[in-house]
């Protein structure tokens, strides 16, 4: 666990900060019950790459097994709850001038714990749209509730619904990158949370702030590899050190007042 001296200096640089970017990853969400993108292939799931289920060629070749694997993933995260570092982002939020979450998560717990500014990097399982021309599902995703079953098709197309999630070799939302981007060149510290910084180009994101003069703080029970960027390194879960660093921050806000 970090020591109380890493927590205050870390809380210290945030509350000086005029903007703060929090970007996040599946560790985030584990505390929720949330597999991390590399658990959630455990299981039943184990024997299949990553590149068959989170691409579009592997969608065409089998989407009954991808839609269904998005459908089991979707049931968990319903039941999901935000855990207590989800309460102190939200915590930061009300009490700094300026934060902005880039996610890449799906599962969409930053707006339900109450986050307000919150950027989506991959989309969202929450939502659907058809394979062939990109016509969104309106309302909730449909599920018979079956262990597997195929994607029912567009009402306006006839193409097959996927979920509304960016697959690898996809582009990101423009606008959401064009924030996000934004967001780090002009962030006085960028929090890190629960990546491995795998995955491009949101890995990029953390180097981008450093090189404009930002102060990198990561937060992860293993170091990722974007470790070396970081000013500081808080080593633990996201739901032991984030409330920790929210408290460190309003301590010392009563302190000066
Ligand atoms: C805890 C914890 C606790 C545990 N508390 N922490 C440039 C260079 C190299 C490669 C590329 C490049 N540009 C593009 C690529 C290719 C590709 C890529 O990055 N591949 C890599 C595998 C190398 N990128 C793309 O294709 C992207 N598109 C793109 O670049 O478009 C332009 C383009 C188009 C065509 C050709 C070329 C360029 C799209 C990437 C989309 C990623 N999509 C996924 C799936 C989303 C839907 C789904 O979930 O099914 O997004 S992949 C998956 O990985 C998911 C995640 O958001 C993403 C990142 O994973 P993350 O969050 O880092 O999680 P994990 O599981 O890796 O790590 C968990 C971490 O948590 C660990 O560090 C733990 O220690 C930690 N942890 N418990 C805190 N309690």
């Amino acid at each position: 666990m970090p020591s109380d001296e890493s927590i205050t200096r870390a809380a210290e640089w945030l509350a000086s900060a005029r903007r703060v970017l929090v970007s996040t990853g599946a560790g985030m969400s584990r505390e929720s019950g949330i597999p991390t993108f590399r658990d959630a292939l455990e299981g039943l799931w184990a024997q299949y790459d990553p590149q068959e289920l989170a691409t579009e060629r592997g969608f065409r070749k089998n989407p009954r097994r991808v839609w269904s694997w998005y459908a089991a993933r979707r049931r968990r995260i319903a039941e999901a709850v935000p855990h207590a570092g989800y309460h102190a982002l939200v915590e930061m939020e009300a009490r700094l001038p300026s934060l902005t979450i880039v996610t890449q998560n799906i599962d969409g717990l930053h707006a339900l714990a109450g986050s307000r500014d919150v950027v989506e990097l991959h989309g969202s399982i929450r939502r659907a749209k058809c394979l062939d021309r990109h016509h969104p599902w309106p309302g909730p995703v449909p599920d018979d509730g079956a262990e597997e079953s195929d994607p029912p098709p567009c009402p306006v197309c006839g193409s097959p619904l996927r979920p509304d999630v960016v697959w690898f070799g996809e582009m990101l939302p423009e606008a959401a990158v064009e924030r996000a981007w934004r967001l780090a060149e002009e962030c006085d510290v960028l929090l890190l949370v629960g990546t491995s910084g795998t995955v491009w180009p949101a890995a990029e994101l953390p180097a981008v702030a450093a090189r404009a003069g930002a102060r990198v703080i990561e937060v992860n029970p293993e170091p990722s590899e974007l470790n070396h960027l970081a000013a500081a390194y808080l080593q633990g879960a996201a739901g032991a050190v984030l409330p920790r660093l929210a408290a460190a921050l309003t301590e010392r806000r009563m302190g000066d007042g």
